[in-house]
C-alpha cells in the first residue's frame, strides 16, 4: 500500500516534467509494474471563429464635422422679367431741367427769328414801294420799276435784286405778269427762250416749258433766226422777238 502511494505521487511528478519510464512495486512485493510516460502532445490548431453576436443598439448622434471646401460656381441662370418702373430719380429731374432749358433757348431763338423776319418783311415792303408795279400770284410776286433793257441786261437786273426774269408757268401767273405789263403800256420780256436750241423753248434753268400762251402764228422767227426771246403783249399773248431789243423789265420774287 505504501509503495502504491509513493509510485502514484512519483507518477504524477514525472508526468508533469518529462517523458520517461518508472518501475513501481505493487502491493504484492514480488510483482512490479512498469509504467511508461509519453511526451506531452503539441498544441492543437485554433478553433473555428464563432458566429457574430446580436447587433447592438444604435449609438447617439456624433458632433457635426468640419465645414467642407466651397464648390465651383454654378451655371448662369435665365434672365428674369423686368422689374417695375422706379420713381423718378435725380437723373430724371436733371433731364427735365435740361429739356426746360432747351425749350427756353428755342423760344429765344424763335423770338430772334421773328424779329429778323419782321425786319425783312419791312425791307421787302420798301422794295415793293420802289417798284411802280407789282402783282401777286401763288408763291410769286411780279414787280417792275418801269426800266426797259435788252434780254441779257434784264436777266442781270432781276438776279441782282434776288429774283429772276418773270416766268409765268400757268394762266394765273401769266395774268399777274400781264397786270404789271399793262401798268406801263409796253411789251415785257419773260424768262422763256429758244437761244440754245431753235424752236425748243425752255426756262432760264434749262427745263422745258410746261405752259405757253403764244399768239396765233407765233413763235415764227419773223425777223430772222434770232427771234429767240419771248415777250408778253397787252392781250397776254406771247411773241418771239429779237433778244437785243429793249423791253420792260418785270422780275419775279419767290415768297414761299
Ligand atoms: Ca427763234
Ligand atoms: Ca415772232
Amino acid at each position: 500500500m505504501w509503495i502504491e502511494l509513493v509510485c502514484g505521487v512519483l507518477l504524477l511528478h514525472v508526468s508533469l516534467v518529462s517523458a520517461g519510464t518508472q518501475i513501481c512495486q505493487n502491493s504484492d512485493e514480488n510483482a512490479y509494474s512498469i509504467i511508461t510516460f509519453g511526451k506531452p502532445g503539441k498544441d492543437g490548431t485554433p478553433g473555428i471563429n464563432g458566429v457574430h453576436g446580436v447587433k447592438g443598439e444604435k449609438g447617439d448622434t456624433g458632433p457635426p464635422g468640419p465645414q467642407g471646401i466651397a464648390g465651383p460656381p454654378g451655371q448662369k441662370g435665365v434672365q428674369g422679367p423686368p422689374g417695375p418702373k422706379g420713381d423718378t430719380g435725380d437723373s430724371g429731374a436733371s433731364a427735365l431741367l435740361s429739356m426746360k432749358q432747351q425749350i427756353s433757348s428755342l423760344n429765344s431763338r424763335l423770338l430772334n427769328l421773328q424779329t429778323s423776319l419782321d425786319t425783312k418783311v419791312e425791307g421787302l415792303k420798301k422794295a415793293l414801294a420802289f417798284f411802280k408795279g407789282a402783282a401777286k400770284s401763288g408763291t410769286k410776286i411780279f414787280v417792275s420799276n418801269g426800266v426797259e433793257a435788252n434780254y441779257n441786261d434784264t436777266m442781270n437786273i432781276c438776279a441782282k435784286d434776288g429774283g429772276q426774269l418773270a416766268t409765268p408757268q400757268n394762266a394765273e401767273e401769266n395774268a399777274a405778269v400781264l397786270n404789271v405789263r399793262n401798268q406801263f403800256g409796253v411789251h415785257a420780256w419773260m424768262g422763256i427762250n429758244d437761244i440754245k436750241i431753235e424752236d425748243t423753248y425752255r426756262y432760264l434753268n434749262d427745263e422745258p416749258i410746261i405752259y405757253s400762251n403764244w399768239m396765233t402764228g407765233e413763235p415764227n422767227n419773223n425777223k430772222g433766226p434770232n427771234e429767240d426771246c419771248a415777250e408778253i403783249w397787252d392781250n397776254g399773248g406771247w411773241n418771239d422777238e429779237l433778244c437785243n431789243l429793249s423791253r420792260l423789265v418785270i422780275c419775279e420774287i419767290a415768297i414761299n
